[in-house]
């Protein structure tokens, strides 16, 4: 831990904060004492950085404090770890292959399902995406079909051989869409969930973890800590866009993420395009981006009929462009992994 004093701080100051570090386990070296004051913290103990960083936060002359190395005990890149490939009931995602989940934003009836999964299951996806619950900004929006749009998915992924991936928000619908899912999405306002990621972590299912909208990358992987500590290790980063200034797109598409994530965990990444851009016409470039950049794999919203989607139609592409668009991302997938 590196500890910033303000620059005024007097010898007081400075060996009052020694001592609370001492007191806290760590052992402390001033490392410049000029224009600031910094001291190098360590310890050999088992010591939070985290909890000790907030307890030296209260003196008023601490101005920052960097924790060092990696916080991510079990989902951090440590030498000689080898990459994950998470196991989803037979489709490794971070192995040497692309894995394009697909989908519907959200599960509408039984026909909109079966048709898509046919046609992204022809068009060579293997994982199939879809809503039955769905979070909405306004109370009065439509939720989901709920335990009808898993049965319809479930169904469509044994019909056309997809797997599925659908979204969990509730501690107490875990146990349900388990039963139902090959892939339990958390989603983006669902990060810092922490009672919901302990409860996934005790499952043995799978984790898509979409990154949370305002989330940093440190936030993000100790969200994917909270579900790994639990014992559950499956677990995909799913990155989705974040909020930013400008409003043209729906969110800003952060691709320089996915490298620098791979410098940071062990764990596969995959791109949302849709989510990420809220814009169709830019799905097909955003999708060709991030597998370049390295992504495991991308979810991409597809619906038969985007004009008439209850939801995000304006990001989904219809399944003849998806058809078209899956030659062209093995094209580059192939291209960067030669
Ligand atoms: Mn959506």
């Amino acid at each position: 831990v590196i500890v910033v004093l303000s620059g005024s701080a007097p010898e007081a100051q400075i060996s009052s904060t020694i001592q609370r570090l001492a007191d806290l386990g760590y052992q402390s070296e001033i490392l410049v004492s000029s224009e600031k004051t910094l001291l190098s913290a360590t310890t050999t103990g088992e010591q939070d950085d985290y909890s000790a960083a907030e307890q030296l936060r209260a003196l008023a002359w601490v101005e920052d404090i960097h924790i060092e190395g990696r916080p991510f005990k079990l989902v951090g890149l440590a030498p000689g770890r080898m990459r994950s490939k998470v196991n989803v009931g037979g489709v490794y995602i971070g192995g040497s292959d692309l894995v394009v989940m697909a989908g519907p934003c959200t599960v509408e009836s039984e026909e909109q399902v079966m048709e898509t999964a046919r046609a992204v299951a022809r068009a060579g996806a293997k994982i199939l995406r879809g809503g039955a619950y769905k979070p909405s900004t306004s109370p009065y929006s439509f939720q989901g079909l709920g335990e009808e749009g898993l049965e319809f998915l479930k169904e469509a992924g044994c019909r056309y051989g997809l797997k599925v991936v659908t979204e969990v928000m509730d501690v107490r619908k875990v146990e349900l869409v388990c039963q139902y899912a090959d892939m339990l999405q958390i989603g983006t306002r669902n990060m810092q969930n922490y009672d919901l990621l302990k409860e996934v972590g005790q499952c043995r299912t799978p984790v898509l973890l979409k990154r949370g909208m305002t989330a940093k990358l440190e936030e993000w992987l100790l969200a994917a800590e909270y579900i790994a500590a639990g014992g559950n290790e499956q677990i995909v980063l799913c990155e989705r866009g974040i909020r930013s200034f400008d409003t043209y797109t729906r969110n800003t598409l952060d691709l320089a993420a996915v490298p620098a994530l791979r410098s940071l965990t062990h764990l596969p990444v995959v791109v949302d395009p849709s989510q990420g851009t809220g814009r169709r016409d830019l799905v097909s470039a955003m999708s060709k981006a991030a597998v370049a950049a390295g992504a495991d794999g991308l979810l991409i919203e597809v619906h038969p009929h985007p004009d008439r989607a209850l939801k995000d139609g304006a990001q989904s592409i219809n399944p003849e462009e998806f058809a078209s668009l899956m030659p062209q991302l093995q094209a580059v997938s192939a291209a960067i992994r030669s």
